[in-house]
């Protein structure tokens, strides 16, 4: 190739770069340009612009009246709310207002579902969504992060309470996150692989920036809030323990899911909040942070797990139910598990070992 050709073809791949939208790659991995098709691409479309909005307010938080700090009231989880909890929650409703893609939005920050009876005739699609998780970092600008996954609608659910939604996570049709940090990214996945975007501001796009991500099968990183040690079952302390007497580990906790399992992804290692003693099924909800963060991690290799049953296996028993997780690399995954069960094993053969003894 000349000297004279060159420049044309790394214009032509910076174009190509800067051409490859949410919405573009969306129908580029279905292979289709079906009404589905068009709809789900059209969903994450929205979705983007629902980020676009919520890192435009985080951006100038300290600047603006009214974004930092409590709103006085409680949510249905019991938590204090924050502004921008409300303000992300409130984006979400309206960029699907009039949009014929979702009937119906189910949220943390809401005790049920959200309905767009106008979408309803044409978007058969459920927008299950955590606006802003890890919302405690808001105040002091650490980042933080949306969780989303996007579900069908299932019968009329005519008492309005989401009963269709209590169904495992292998349910779910696309889920992601965006990590408001410092550039603003967003990841996701339909089911053909997991693939980031970067906000590029002067075009005001999402364009992608890592395509078909894998996570390592083993990382470095554990990642779990030691303060709540002494909480803990004992197999986990023994996991914890073992872990400091192991080289090659290296503890890193940001206190919002999101950052967290963001690192994990691109270098391995295993994010941990499990159960405790007094409240065995943890702080995690399953519809809105668990099972759609699973369903990435899986499609991009790696696992998540209650510590004894696969989380996307898991059926809640309420639209805000709770469970532990443990999630990341396959093998570190794996070797958590191996502590809980093989307590459980311990204690099984016990209680065998005390019930053949003769009486
Ligand atoms: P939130 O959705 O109410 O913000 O709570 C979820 C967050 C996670 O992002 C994070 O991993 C965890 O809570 C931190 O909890 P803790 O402060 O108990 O370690
Ligand atoms: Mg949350």
């Amino acid at each position: 190739m000349s000297n004279v050709e060159q420049p044309f073809v790394v214009q032509e791949q910076a174009l190509d770069r800067d051409c490859t939208t949410l919405s573009r790659h969306v129908l580029q991995q279905l292979h289709s340009f079906s009404a589905d098709a068009q709809d789900l691409s059209a969903i994450m479309n929205r979705i983007a612009l629902a980020a676009k909005l919520i890192a435009r307010r985080l951006s100038r938080a300290g600047l603006l009246e009214g974004v930092l700090g409590f709103t006085g009231d409680v949510n249905v989880q019991g938590e204090s709310v924050k502004k921008m909890d409300v303000y992300a929650n409130d984006v979400f409703i309206s960029v699907f207002k009039q949009s014929g893609l979702v009937c119906r939005l189910a949220s943390e920050e809401m005790e049920k579902p959200y309905y767009i009876p106008e979408n309803c005739p044409i978007g058969r699609y459920t927008l299950l969504y955590d606006p802003i998780d890890g919302s405690s970092n808001v105040d002091i600008n650490i980042n933080v992060g949306s969780i989303f996954a996007i579900r069908q609608q299932e019968g009329t659910d005519e008492n309005q309470t989401g009963g269709d939604l209590l169904q495992n996570g292998r349910k779910q049709i696309a889920a992601g996150y965006v990590l408001y940090g410092p550039s603003t990214m967003l990841v996701y996945s339909i089911g053909t692989g997991v693939h980031a975007f970067t906000l590029d501001p002067s075009l005001g796009e999402f364009i992608l920036s890592s395509e078909n991500i894998q996570i390592p099968n083993h990382g470095p990183i554990y990642s779990v809030n030691e303060g709540n040690f002494w909480q803990w079952e004992e197999p986990l302390r023994d996991y914890i323990r073992y872990v400091h007497r192991q080289e090659g580990y290296t503890a890193r906790y940001g206190g919002a899911l999101v950052g967290d399992i963001h690192r994990i992804l691109f270098q391995g290692g295993v994010f941990l909040y499990p159960g405790t003693v007094k409240k065995p099924e943890g702080k995690l909800r399953l519809l809105y942070e668990s099972a759609p963060l699973a369903f990435l991690i899986e499609q991009a290799g790696g696992r998540a797990s209650t510590g004894t049953e696969d989380i996307l296996d898991v059926v809640p028993n309420a639209i805000h139910a709770r469970s532990p997780l443990l999630i990341g690399s396959k093998e570190d995954v794996t070797l958590v598990e191996s502590f809980i069960q093989k307590r459980a094993w311990d204690e099984d053969k016990n209680a065998i070992a005390r019930s053949r003894v003769p009486q």
